[in-house]
């Protein structure tokens, strides 16, 4: 499933993050960046020790907001590292603080000449974040500010199983 918007690809498909051939891939880190399980353990081991010892000087990182690092050893060049909400009730900030990690991440990659951006679903494992609001969500806070910004070729929203790829590209279809 792919589709243009204002000149930029956006698209889904199903694989492993940490193989994308992208300028960036975003990390669905928490709040050290030190390291942690599902997609930023994932990234930290093929990636290699380089993108710790960039994450170490970062101060952490508040749940909604993203840093930029190295991609060390990884084919991307950049690793942006996002914090996305625990999900609760939904009545505690999630869908914003969950808008604005995509926001976050698209201004971060502008800020430092990425063209080309992978995402994982952020907050969809550990963080408990209900699939179809949070692609809902994902797919809107991405069309939106790639309507209002110029500058990037391509979103690719890479999902690691099936389930969460057919929700994501059902998300898709509606804005194409
Ligand atoms: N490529 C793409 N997606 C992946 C990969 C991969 N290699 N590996 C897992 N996923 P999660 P969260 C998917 O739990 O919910 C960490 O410990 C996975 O199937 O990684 O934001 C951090 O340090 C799921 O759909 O991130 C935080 O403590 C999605 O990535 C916490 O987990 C996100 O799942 C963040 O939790």
């Amino acid at each position: 499933m792919a589709t243009r918007i204002h000149g930029t690809q956006v698209e889904a498909v199903q694989g492993d993050i940490t193989r994308e051939e992208v300028d960036a891939i975003v990390n669905a880190a928490n709040k050290t960046l030190l390291g942690g399980g599902g997609v930023d353990g994932a990234i930290h081991r093929a990636g290699g020790p380089a993108i710790l010892e960039a994450c170490r000087n970062l101060n952490g990182c508040d749940t909604g907001d993203a840093k930029i690092t190295t991609g060390g050893r990884l084919p991307a060049t950049y690793v942006i590292h996002t914090v996305g909400p625990v999900y609760r009730d939904g009545n505690h900030g999630e869908p914003e603080l969950l808008a604005s990690c995509y926001r976050r991440s698209l201004e971060v990659a502008l800020e430092n000449g990425v063209k080309t951006v992978a995402f994982p679903a952020i907050s969809c494992g550990v963080y408990g974040y209900p699939h179809k609001e949070a692609a809902a969500i994902a797919v809107d806070t991405v069309t939106t500010f790639v309507q209002e910004n110029s500058g990037l070729a391509l979103v690719r929203f890479v999902l690691f199983n099936g389930e969460l790829f057919s929700i994501f590209e059902q998300a898709l279809d509606i804005v194409a």
